[in-house]
């Protein structure tokens, strides 16, 4: 199949989804092409059936917000008109469901027909998107795809629940590539950070006010009180300042590092012991599956898909969202010596169970449906 990916190139969930499944299926022959604002960031390097396509965002002293989404949508019509598309899969609903609807519209005056398919991807749905700015155009476009994905059961049901969408909803949960994410050996580095053998725990985000990143801190100062440890903390955005205040106001900055935005996070996750996700809303949770293929557990919260991936009392525990307490008792369990091994055991193995060859026969099995009934 000849298909074009609409993303954010960012590092952000999302965009690394669909550059990634991007990338598996030109492995498995089909021709991609990406249609965004920059390249991707996991797309650097040459294979015979990606193609990235820039779109051109012209400015002018008039705009005050250049319409990104016109420029997007004009894109997607030349896009699939000269390079023959068979299907436009986007991700995340805004602004590009309603881009490749409006894309659609153009090209069947034309006579061309191009079947749109959106993966709704989590804050599309339960933040930004149903916010009464975006709502009704959200929901136009989701009704208006030919065809829907959610990455988990919970966004499936959030999205029934928080708008008035008729149509089905397919889910296909995120993936993991184990090739990539996998256990290094990075003794040297453990080293360096855990002097004394003090236990590594390590959180991955984009520092948002939903990933509660203070919960993170509020119980590694409480682990801290009763083991030796040390915390990561991988990632950078709007919350870090504050994040860095609550370090120097708690008297933990000698046990814990910001590390910023990181390319290479297999390395940092080959030598946790605990990674925590304590996150108020989260669809799915990519970082947490990313940890588990490295072995490590998870702490989290019960937040949205979360439960669907992690399981409690097995790869880790599942807390109510921001219930310090709790979540601190059951760090300490999973970081007991006679605990550690058996919960790494059983996060990598549900971690397999998400590997990249399980997901993609279903999106092509998806792409196949919608294209026949279209
Ligand atoms: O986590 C974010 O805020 C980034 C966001 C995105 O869309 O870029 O991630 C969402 O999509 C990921 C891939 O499907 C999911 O694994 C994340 O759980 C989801 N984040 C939230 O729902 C907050």
């Amino acid at each position: 199949m000849k298909i074009g990916i609409v993303c954010y190139p960012t590092f952000g969930g999302s965009g690394v989804v669909a550059t990634e499944l991007g990338k598996a299926l030109a492995k498995e022959g089909h021709q991609i092409h990406f249609i965004t604002y920059r390249q991707p960031t996991r797309l650097d390097f040459f294979s015979e059936n990606l193609f990235y396509h820039e779109v051109d965002i012209k400015s002018y002293p008039l705009f005050e917000h250049a319409p990104y989404e016109l420029a997007l949508a004009s894109k997607m019509v030349n896009v699939v008109k000269y390079e023959q598309l068979d299907l436009l899969h986007v991700h995340y609903a805004i602004p590009h469901a309603s881009a490749a609807y409006m894309a659609k519209q153009i090209l069947k005056e034309e006579g061309i027909y191009i079947p749109v398919v959106t993966t709704l991807h989590g804050t599309d749905i339960t933040l930004v998107g149903k916010d009464p700015s975006y709502e009704p155009v959200v929901t136009f476009s989701i009704n208006q795809s030919d065809g829907v994905t959610a990455v988990s059961e919970d966004l499936r049901k959030a999205t029934y629940e928080l708008f008035p969408v008729k149509r089905d909803i397919e889910v296909i949960p995120n993936f993991i590539d184990l090739d990539r994410f996998k256990k290094q050996k990075k003794d040297h580095f453990k080293l360096a950070i855990c002097p004394h053998n003090e236990k590594l725990i390590v959180h991955t985000s984009n520092f948002r006010k939903v990933k509660r990143v203070e919960d993170v801190i509020k119980v590694f100062f409480e682990v801290r009180k009763v083991i030796p440890a040390k915390l990561l903390l991988v990632g950078d955005g709007p919350e870090r300042d504050k994040m860095e205040r609550l370090c120097r106001e708690l008297g933990t900055c000698d046990d814990i590092r910001f590390l910023g935005k990181l390319e290479a996070v297999e390395e940092v996750l080959s030598v946790a012991d605990l990674f925590m996700m304590p996150s108020e809303k989260e669809s799915f949770g990519l970082a947490a599956l990313e940890a588990m293929a490295c072995e490590v557990p998870i702490l989290s919260s019960n937040a949205g898909g979360i439960p669907e991936l992690n399981i409690d009392g097995e790869t880790g525990y599942v807390c109510n969202v921001g219930d310090v307490e709790t979540m601190t008792e059951r760090a300490l369990e999973i970081l007991k010596n006679e605990n550690l091994p058996g919960f790494k055991d059983r996060a990598l193995k549900r971690a397999k169970e998400f590997d990249v060859t399980n997901i993609l026969p279903m999106y092509e099995a998806f792409y196949h449906q919608t294209i026949e009934k279209s």
